[in-house]
């Protein structure tokens, strides 16, 4: 399978992530993507390919203007008040505050984001728009009649809402690309989840819609971030009633479990009879994943992609967390290389 890769990933490095009560140095690096391309390359998986720029208009059928707007101007505002360092939110409205946008930056990093994790640095719009041509011009690719593509998209993008940002992600590459496969012909799309965290920002996008099957198997929101959403009770509303499935797993869950609930998901998908599949692909469920708590091992990559390519839909990948840069690479590419050799 070809994958598409951009070098502006690198436009985003942020120096400090706010974790565990501390500064620590952002898991989420530009080596991840690194690690997954030289493995791509390590074992011939297929062309690497340069994407090519789309429209801004594809980003607005999923992300508000004024959000996007709010990215694109969010470091110069935030250096315009005489900072050089990263931008981070410090306060949110919880229960009774007001719900209307501050003049002041430190006010709107707050009213567009969810967490203080997600810095915004000198280069994230530009990265994060890069990440987004990654996932359109994998589009291109499956509607140019391929079996499968890799986007190899950096920052991710599941986390990312409407109009709010967090969880490292900004746009969301993998929700882009399922409304631009709506909007190219496809009537029905299906989207795995496979990051060990929920896709809490995906799911928002699509949960009032039947259009766009949004499924994910995660950290149990009891336990994990993002802790507010991810539960197996949200099954859609309105028209999205019955149209949104999540498989929470506790802390400490290995493959058997986890993968009960992958063949869960893909009976769904496969009753569902969508039109083509996005897999939201992050490899933070790895047993030494150092943010995250499931026990998934490098061969168990291979069966997922197996799995993952018996249901015949054209299928894009998109890359979205894992955070052992040592093993990224092999297990990301582990998926892609079980599913080509199931697809034959
Ligand atoms: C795309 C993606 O995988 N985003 C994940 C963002 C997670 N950020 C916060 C994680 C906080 C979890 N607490 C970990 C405690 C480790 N000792
Ligand atoms: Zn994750």
């Amino acid at each position: 399978m070809k994958t598409i890769y951009s070098e502006d990933h690198r436009l985003h490095h942020a120096r400090l992530e706010l974790i565990d009560g501390t500064l620590k140095p952002a898991v989420e690096m530009p080596s991840r993507a690194d690690t997954v391309l030289a493995r791509v390359r390590e074992v011939g998986l297929g062309s690497v390919d340069t994407p090519t720029r789309h429209p801004r208009t594809a980003i607005e059928r999923v992300h508000a203007p004024a959000y996007v707007a709010f990215l694109e101007q969010a470091w110069s505002l935030w250096t315009a008040t005489g900072r050089a360092h990263d931008a981070l939110p410090l306060n949110w409205p919880i229960r009774g505050f007001r719900g209307r946008e501050p003049e002041a930056i430190d006010g709107k990093l707050s009213y567009y984001s969810f967490d203080a994790g997600s810095p915004i640095t000198a280069g994230t719009w530009q990265a994060a728009i890069s990440a987004v041509d990654v996932a359109l011009t994998g589009v291109d690719v499956l509607n140019a009649g391929a079996r499968s593509v890799f986007s190899l998209c950096r920052p991710p993008g599941h986390h990312a809402a409407a109009d709010y940002y967090g969880g490292y992600c900004f746009l969301n590459n993998a929700a882009i690309a399922a409304q631009a496969l709506r909007d190219q012909g496809a009537a029905r799309v299906a989207i795995l989840d496979v990051d060990y965290h929920h896709g809490n920002g995906t799911q928002s996008i699509f949960y009032e819609r039947s259009d766009v099957y949004f499924l994910s198997i995660h950290g149990d929101p009891l336990q994990e971030f993002p802790y507010f959403l991810g539960y197996a009770d949200e099954l859609g509303e309105a028209s999205g009633q019955g149209f949104n499935r999540n498989y929470p797993l506790r802390w400490g869950s290995g493959f058997d479990l986890w993968s009960a609930a992958l063949k869960d998901a893909c009976k769904v998908i496969s009753d569902y009879r969508a039109d083509a599949l996005v897999v939201s692909l992050g490899v933070d469920t790895f047993e030494k994943d150092p943010i995250s708590q499931f026990k998934l091992k490098s061969p168990d990559y291979l069966e997922i992609g197996r799995t993952i390519a018996a249901l015949k839909l054209p299928t894009l990948f998109a890359m979205e967390g894992g955070y052992a840069v040592a093993e990224i690479g092999v297990n990301a590419v582990n998926v892609l290389s079980g599913f080509d050799e199931a697809a034959g």
